[in-house]
């Protein structure tokens, strides 16, 4: 820990603590067998220039195409064919900071080791880039593999725009005032692939959590934590859903007015 950037950065140990503390909770729920799931958080507003001007331990990885928005940006990656669980403990030893080149093209690890990206690489940044491009606040990219809404991406009537999104949110009214722009659906596309990568960005227009058929969640948050927690959210419902068809019924879910009401108490956008 001495040698680490997190001893000479209290604020940057904060964030990426706050990414280990994440990795546990998906590690707990199931959500992250083996290396599943992946983690992203921008860290360029917390850091100096001595972080920023690290000499690189690996140089020049190329990322696949140009992300010109994210240039010279510095990020904490979980690191590929890396377990969750084990992040939880030693985030730097199973993660790293990496800095985008300033012509976005590609980047060099720059702490604690040269622990090399994520295999979803190419959707983490390319979503960065869109968020930084549409002047968003947004600083995480979370990917992970939640059983209940995954299972749900296998009933071709969910993956209808818009139809888990109402489902869930009448589950309970948590989930309307804590994941108020519902959930996009991505039709099944390569893991890591830039297939993956647009289909997404181009959901994240309307939704701030997004389903991939038959693999998983990404959610982009202003944190780690507030990703999480709509994915949690979601879930929850999920499980109230399956649980009530489990009892031998379809739940009745909130009333459209129950709906409405609460879109106008709590001033939600959709
Ligand atoms: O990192 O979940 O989608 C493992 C994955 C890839
Ligand atoms: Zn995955």
């Amino acid at each position: 820990m001495t040698n680490s950037v997190l001893a000479k950065f209290p604020m940057l140990a904060n964030r990426i603590g706050e990414v280990a503390e994440v990795a546990g909770y998906l590690w707990q729920k199931g959500w992250a067998e083996r290396n599943g799931g992946n983690i992203t958080v921008n860290i360029s507003d917390i850091a100096d220039d001595s972080l920023r001007n690290l000499p690189p331990l690996v140089a020049g990885i190329p990322i696949g195409r140009p992300l010109s928005n994210i240039g010279g940006q510095l990020f904490y990656c979980k690191g590929t064919n890396k377990r969750m669980r084990d992040l939880s403990r030693a985030p730097m030893q199973h993660g790293s900071i990496v800095r985008i080149a300033t012509d976005g093209l590609s980047y060099d690890i720059i702490a604690d080791y040269p622990v090399k990206p994520t295999s979803e690489m190419a959707s983490h940044m390319s979503i960065h880039d869109y968020l930084l491009g549409k002047g968003s606040s947004y600083k995480a990219v979370l990917h992970t593999h939640p059983i209940d809404l995954v299972a749900m991406t296998h009933h071709r009537e969910f993956l209808q725009k818009d139809v888990l999104s109402r489902l869930l949110w009448s589950m309970i009214p948590e989930t309307r005032a804590f994941c108020p722009r519902g959930v996009g659906i991505v039709p099944y596309a390569l893991p890591g692939s830039f297939a993956l990568a647009d289909a997404t960005i181009r959901e994240l227009s309307d939704y701030d959590v997004v389903l991939w058929e038959k693999h998983g969640v990404c959610a982009v948050g202003e944190n780690i934590m507030e990703a999480f927690d709509m994915v949690d959210t979601l879930s929850k419902s999920a499980q109230i859903y399956l649980t009530a068809k489990g009892m031998g019924f379809v739940p009745e879910g909130m009333t459209d007015a129950q709906m409405e009401e609460m879109k106008v108490a709590f001033h939600l956008p959709k």
